[in-house]
């Protein structure tokens, strides 16, 4: 590792402390807690996982035999990914000393090419507490044709792994559902299991409260937000249009904007509920900019959503289109594809510039899915207010915008407190799992508005959370994503406020994490939990 740092020497040090019942793991068993259904359209892809019952973790004696288990981290990074890992490993050990960690590398593929490391005590300790996933990297391989099926089934076999960890999210998940599946159609003993890792923080259902990461990420970006709107405040000349991560659904605009206060945000979910154009959307931030320039303030904060531009109808239904036809023609390009569009959609992407043209065209990640990261709404957004306020030449000039994404900044932070403990206990979870040999399962812990010591503890059949969703042009079983509640406490809370945050400036910077004190919070705080 790179030169001393004195906040890492201390954290390495904070051995995260764990719940109640995994204090003596020795003497734990799962019990059958309550029933899952599998959707119909879900049973038949897996006839041997759709009747499997979501397990709590009790007391009771169990044998512990040795077990050799492989892990890898699947899709983008989040904080708290090296504590999974140091809890798989403790657990391990705690179970039978003789027990073993395999770490793959740079993601699924590193099962495929078996290509790994040892995951030992010495390794593992020397991360624990710290952010990002470079122990053994991630990557976004999805192992789904019947080639790389075969490549995993051989690669458990060789290995001879009674267990295999996947650390991800609603993808990644899904892909260990599949595998699990597929190692019991073939007579396979190894045990798949899931971890639900992501800071976007749309997995998450009756038995997931929030995914590992989110806390961190939307408490990071939140810091860095609290600093611009003091910025602004201060400055009083620039508007600041801050894109923030998060896929598909806007929890993060969400929760950032609960803890900050900026004057205006969009959400999402609510722009497609309300088939807002995006001319419409436009049209409320230059009512903003005009309302506020009224009381002499030119300057501002504004949250987008990385996901939005997929919320709003019409770039919706292009981007549906735009997959069918690169799928049909993979040589189409920026220039050339409107001539391939519909009448109506060939507009609304002539419309827009060629710098957004182009990054609607981008390949789609291995699930299929757009690279919204890498599309520059906020840009977007700013180019079309600027036209627009030409028809208001006063206010015209006085507009200063400054485009801001928030992305990559909060993946890979030092966890908070409470991620680091929730992963720490996740990464038990998954090895008792894989103990019992409860393939398909989740790791689940509930209660994390309580300490740590009294969270509950489950395992959670995946396929109970699959849905079918159109990929590259074909249904397929995926978890169904969990986007923001319009009827959530969370969502009506931000309607109650969000006309105050428009024109009085109650802007609130809450700072950078705390890792020690008073203030390191080590319990769920997020509004997303609290408050559904
Ligand atoms: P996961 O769903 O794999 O956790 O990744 C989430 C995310 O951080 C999104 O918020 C973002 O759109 C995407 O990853 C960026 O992907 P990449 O790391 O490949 O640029």
């Amino acid at each position: 590792m790179g030169q001393f740092n004195p906040l890492e020497a201390v954290l390495k040090k904070k051995k995260p402390p764990l719940p109640s019942i995994l204090k003596d793991i020795q003497n734990v068993i799962f019990k059958k807690h309550a029933s899952a259904s599998c959707a119909s359209t879900i049973q038949k892809f897996f006839p041997y996982s759709n009747n499997l019952g979501i397990l709590k973790l009790v007391k009771g004696s169990t044998a512990t035999k040795k077990i050799r288990v492989g892990v890898v981290f699947s899709g983008g990074q989040a904080p708290g990914g090296h504590n999974v890992l140091l809890g798989l490993c403790r657990a391990l050990k705690k179970i039978n000393p003789d027990s073993e960690l395999l770490g793959f590398l740079n993601g699924p593929s590193g099962l495929l090419k078996q290509s790994y490391i040892p995951l030992t005590e010495d390794v593992v300790s020397d991360y624990q507490n710290l952010g990002g996933f470079d122990c053994i990297g991630s990557g976004r391989t999805k192992i789904e044709t019947q080639e790389q099926l075969n490549q995993a089934l051989k690669a458990v076999q060789d290995l001879n792994l009674d267990g295999f960890v996947i650390i991800g999210g609603d993808d990644s998940n899904t892909n260990a559902a599949v595998l699990a599946e597929f190692f019991k159609a073939h007579n396979q003993a190894t045990t798949v299991v899931g971890v639900p890792k992501t800071i976007d923080g749309d997995l998450k259902n009756d038995y997931v409260q929030v995914s590992f990461g989110f806390d961190t990420a939307s408490k990071v970006y939140s810091e860095l937000i609290g600093n611009i709107l003091i910025d602004a405040r201060s400055a009083k000349k620039y508007y600041h249009f801050i894109k923030l991560m998060g896929r598909s659904a806007s929890h993060i605009t969400l929760e950032c904007a609960l803890k900050t206060n900026p004057n205006l945000i969009f959400i999402g979910e609510e722009v497609k509920r309300d088939k807002k154009s995006l001319q419409e959307l436009i049209d409320s931030c230059v009512d903003l900019i005009l309302q506020r320039a009224q009381d002499n303030k030119n300057y501002g904060v504004i949250l987008i959503p990385e996901g939005l531009i997929d919320f709003i109808p019409e770039i919706a239904e292009l981007n549906l289109e735009i997959n069918e036809k690169i799928a049909a023609n993979p040589q189409l390009n920026h220039e050339n594809l409107s001539e391939h569009l519909s009448e109506d959609l060939k507009n609304t992407f002539l419309s827009l510039p060629d710098s957004i043209k182009k990054q609607l065209l981008l390949e789609r990640d291995p699930h299929g899915n757009i690279q919204l990261a890498k599309i520059e709404t906020e840009k977007l957004f700013i180019s079309m207010i600027t036209q627009k306020l030409k028809e208001h030449p006063e206010y015209h000039e006085k507009f200063s915008p400054i485009s801001h994404y928030l992305g990559y900044e909060g993946r890979c932070a030092h966890p908070s407190p409470f991620d680091a403990e929730y992963t720490y206990t996740l990464g038990h979870i998954a090895a008792l799992l894989v103990q019992h040999e409860f393939s398909g399962y989740m790791a689940s812990a509930l209660g994390l508005e309580n300490d740590v010591e009294a969270w509950q503890l489950f395992g959670l059949p995946i396929t109970s959370l699959l849905h079918l969703e159109k990929r590259h042009g074909k249904d397929k079983p995926v978890i169904q994503k969990a986007l923001v509640d319009l009827k959530g406490k969370p969502y009506q809370e931000y309607l109650k406020l969000k006309r105050n945050w428009e024109t009085d400036d109650l802007y609130n910077s809450p700072g950078p994490i705390q890792f020690f004190g008073d203030t390191a919070v080590t319990h769920i705080q997020n509004s997303l939990v609290k408050m559904n």
